[in-house]
């Protein structure tokens, strides 16, 4: 979905505007979608996306009721922590939030090999 991708894009420059009030939190829960791709960039925070909040750059497969085509994007990310033992280049499986202020990844792992 074009627009909500536009939409995600649109939060992470408002957020990086205000950047003074965002405070680093990590976001609990079970995750509102689940997707697949690879790691194309992991930054930690102040970089060119955020001044406060750590962002991961994802070449992500379609996201089923959220984006239903592959692209490339940038998500803000619940932690540098999630960073952690992941590499670009890197096939993963993340968890998504829908939080009041951003689409935010909230789980990384590893994805299982490819046969
Ligand atoms: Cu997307």
């Amino acid at each position: 979905m074009a627009l909500r991708h536009a939409a995600a894009l649109l939060l992470i420059a408002l957020s990086a505007a205000g950047a003074g009030a965002q405070a680093a939190r990590p976001e609990t829960g079970k995750p509102d979608w689940r997707g697949t791709g690879t790691i194309l960039k992991m930054l930690e925070p102040p970089s060119d996306l955020h001044a406060t909040r750590p962002v991961i750059v994802l070449q992500h497969d379609p996201i089923p009721g959220l984006m239903e085509e592959s692209m490339t994007m940038p998500f803000l990310a619940a932690s540098t922590a999630l960073f952690r033992g992941r590499t670009a280049g890197e096939r993963v499986t993340f968890g998504l939030k829908e939080v009041p202020d951003a689409l935010l990844v909230i789980s990384i792992e590893k994805a299982p090999a490819a046969r």
